[in-house]
């Protein structure tokens, strides 16, 4: 059926900086209706860690909108390639997600707009494989343009993964930052959420990534820390308009995170329409979310995964019960 991610596979080739490199490409797909979300899956080898220290895309904007790669459990579908993603409900009837229902899902990669390779920082690299939930590795390419297809040529955009045996010290890992809610016609509303950090852990964030629909004005992501006087200082971590390329960008400030701390994100979101928007999966709905890349050092990454609220009408950080205070504009 499909490819399996092991090493000195036939497909996978030494980089000469010790890491090794696994092609994870569409099999010459020719995408018959726009807006197609495909996903194609790897199995990763579970007998094995691997570290992925690299992404380096292999598409360009004339043809591939946006690229996401997931670490999954599952994958959703037991096919080389299936209609997946957001958007394809809309469209079909026989699509699925990128990783299965029940399945630990999460970001590793994100390229947009011609993005360059992506590199992690030294020494880090996401553990996927043998001693981790993550199975497999799927590739999600947004096709949104086909007339170069119309003709029958085929495409094989998607990422080449950059990966090491050589285990690291430094794991990276992404916090989900998110909320419900709805918001009402014709306002600007505030989606907000916070987590304290309460494992006992150092994260040294290295990157963001920000994702609204139409809707969305700023995304922006805080560390929040008590000073000596019990004051909330808020440290800005990344800030961006979401219409902007969806992709990883380098963190505004990568001191690190500590046990107590709190994270916090907000999307504010202007909307001219007569209804109520909701959070959703089409182009009608709205998502706010701010997705954190960190490593930490001799340690495994947080278990806590997602840090959703309840989103407006019921959640801002200004609540009493919420407990922050000297919240930046
Ligand atoms: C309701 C919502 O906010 N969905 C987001 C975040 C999300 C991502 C993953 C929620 C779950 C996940 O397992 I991975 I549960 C959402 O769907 N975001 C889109 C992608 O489809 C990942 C995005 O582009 O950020
Ligand atoms: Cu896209
Ligand atoms: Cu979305």
């Amino acid at each position: 059926t499909y490819d399996d991610l092991v090493d000195n596979d036939l497909n996978n080739h030494q980089t000469g900086e010790g890491s090794s490199r696994f092609p994870l490409l569409m099999p010459q797909v020719s995408p018959n209706m726009p807006e197609l979300y495909l996903c194609t899956p790897v199995k990763v080898d579970y007998t094995t860690n691997y570290y992925i220290v690299g992404y380096a895309p292999n598409a360009t904007m004339n043809t591939a909108h946006h690229m996401l790669v997931y670490g999954c459990g599952e994958p959703g579908s037991a096919k080389p390639v299936w209609n997946c993603g957001e958007m394809s409900k809309k469209y079909s009837t026989d699509s699925a997600s990128p990783c299965g229902v029940h399945s630990h899902s999460q970001i590793l990669y994100a390229w947009a707009r011609d993005a360059p390779k992506l590199d992690l920082p030294d020494g880090v690299g996401f553990k996927v494989g043998r001693d981790t939930p993550i199975k497999y590795i799927v590739l999600q390419v947004h096709y949104a343009h086909i007339d170069k297809f119309k003709d029958g040529s085929t495409d094989d955009s998607g990422v080449f993964i950059d990966y090491t045996l050589r285990p690291l010290n430094k794991l990276a890992g992404v916090l989900l930052l998110g909320t419900a809610g709805v918001i009402p016609p014709n306002s600007l509303e505030h989606m907000e959420t916070a987590c304290e950090i309460s494992e006992n852990k150092t994260i040294h964030p290295f990157a963001y990534r920000t994702h609204t629909h139409s809707l969305g004005k700023v995304v922006s992501g805080y560390r929040v820390r008590s000073d000596d006087h019990g004051i909330h200082q808020w440290t800005l971590l990344g800030k961006r308009d979401p219409l902007t390329p969806q992709m990883f960008y380098p963190i505004e400030n990568s001191d690190p995170i500590m046990t107590g701390d709190y994270l916090a994100a907000r999307c504010t979101m202007l909307s001219h329409r007569n209804r109520v928007t909701q959070i959703g999966a089409t182009n009608e709905d709205e998502m706010c979310n701010f997705y954190l890349m960190y490593y930490v050092e001799n340690d495994e990454p947080l278990n806590m995964k997602y840090c959703f609220s309840q989103g407006p009408p019921n959640y801002y950080w200004g609540n009493p019960d919420v407990g922050l205070h000297n919240i930046p504009n």
